[in-house]
């Protein structure tokens, strides 16, 4: 067993809890920052969260803030990690064109006040750090796979803020030695993802329209393509990066691309429904409906979904992580769906309690 210390920002979000899980069961003790909320957001942590006088207890939990310096000093000062995941960032695309200040102050800015909080404390010679990179770097993509050769193109508040992130800790690695590695990672998902993003909206929509509960779905840009893996395959990527003794970037993606349209009908398939899609294609008339009883309309295009500016097509080459680090996603599209419908449906059922949901 391990006997590492980790601190994880973004602890209660998706990869949050999957990494906790996954480093609690390697012996890790595990610092987690949350934000002070008026209501509860650790939901999805609360299943491994243990009141502090208890005896063996690994994971703690901190108050603070990737906007506020002091007190990520002050944190990383007491708890002195081995190991930094900075998992923590206003994470949601199309959200970051309503919110850009604080977007990049928290994503972009964020990054470098914890890189300067390791060396305030003394910290840069023994603290690997973990930067949650991403995809959406590409954007307006510049080549088909991308891998970490490909130029950027950001394309909205949120990937220019994470390209900031990516460089001032490309420069902090060149220019103080530091272990700093940026994970590149492409879309991965879950039952525990935010409700808000395209995969789990849906999932949560199909299981409710199965169940009665709802009538109709409403998307946005549903030619989108995207390479979708599972949250959990990927915290372990994220995990052998660190392990690795000389510290680089790396793209982990499935090297499969879907559209978010295969996905609809794929969830719906798992339930036992055909999509037919009716009306001109790629536009607000389209809609889906129940293949079976043409009056059933699913699926209907909302143009409030739209981007500004879209990311029209996602595809990594995850293949300098396997030949490096030995890592592959485990999961693909197929499997990937079938988890998150299955668990849904479950969820939907009264059978399991939804992550998302505040608790008592
Ligand atoms: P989530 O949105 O599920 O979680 C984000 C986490 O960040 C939450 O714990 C949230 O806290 C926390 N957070 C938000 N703002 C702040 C802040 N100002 N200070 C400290 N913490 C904050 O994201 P994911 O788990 O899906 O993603 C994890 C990281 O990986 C993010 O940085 C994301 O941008 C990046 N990423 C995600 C990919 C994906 O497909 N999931 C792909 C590539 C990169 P709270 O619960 O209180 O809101
Ligand atoms: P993304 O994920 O923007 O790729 O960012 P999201 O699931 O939000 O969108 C994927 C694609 O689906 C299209 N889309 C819709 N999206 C949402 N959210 N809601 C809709 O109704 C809808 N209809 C169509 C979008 O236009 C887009 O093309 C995620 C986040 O986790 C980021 O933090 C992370 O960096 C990237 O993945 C990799």
């Amino acid at each position: 067993m391990s006997g590492k210390v980790a601190l994880i920002t973004g602890i209660t979000g998706q990869d949050g809890s999957y990494l906790t899980e996954f480093l609690l069961a390697k012996g890790y003790t595990v610092h987690g920052i949350i934000r002070r909320s008026s209501s509860f957001n650790t939901g999805r942590i609360d299943h491994i969260y243990r009141d502090r006088h208890e005896t063996g207890v690994k994971l703690f939990l901190h108050y603070g803030d990737l906007c506020d310096a002091t007190n990520l000093i002050t944190i990383i000062a007491n708890v002195k990690p081995d190991e930094i995941y900075n998992l923590g960032a206003m994470s949601h695309v199309k959200v970051s064109f309503d919110m850009p200040e604080y977007t990049a102050d928290c994503d972009g800015v964020g990054v470098l006040r914890m890189l300067d909080a390791i060396r305030a404390c003394g910290l840069e010679k023994s603290c690997r750090f973990y930067q949650a990179s991403t995809s959406e770097l590409y954007g307006k993509v510049q080549e088909v796979p991308q891998s970490e050769t490909t130029p950027f193109y950001p394309r909205s508040p949120y990937a220019v803020a994470k390209q900031y992130a990516f460089w001032i800790l490309v420069n902090y690695r060149e220019a103080y030695g530091m272990h700093l590695t940026n994970g590149i990672l492409f879309n991965h998902e879950s039952p525990r993802r935010g409700a808000t993003f395209v995969t789990r909206k849906i999932t949560i929509a199909v299981a409710r329209i199965t169940e009665g509960l709802d009538k109709c779905l409403y998307l946005g840009n549903i030619d989108a393509k995207r390479d979708w893996g599972h949250a959990r395959d990927y915290v372990e990527g994220m995990w052998m990066m660190l392990q690795h003794d000389t510290p680089d970037d790396y793209v982990l993606a499935t090297g499969e691309t879907h559209t978010v349209r295969e996905f609809v009908e794929k969830a719906f398939a798992h339930a036992g429904t055909t999509i037919k899609w009716i009306g001109e294609t790629g536009t607000v008339n389209e809609v889906g409906v129940d293949a079976n009883d043409e009056s059933r309309v699913l699926v209907r295009i909302d143009p409030r979904y739209f981007r500004p500016t879209e990311v029209d097509l996602l595809l990594g080459d995850p293949s300098k992580a396997k030949k490096v680090l030995g890592w592959e996603a485990k999961l693909g599209f197929e499997g990937l769906v079938k988890d998150m419908m299955t668990a849904e449906l479950a969820m939907v059922r009264g059978e399991t309690t939804d992550p998302e949901a505040p608790r008592p």
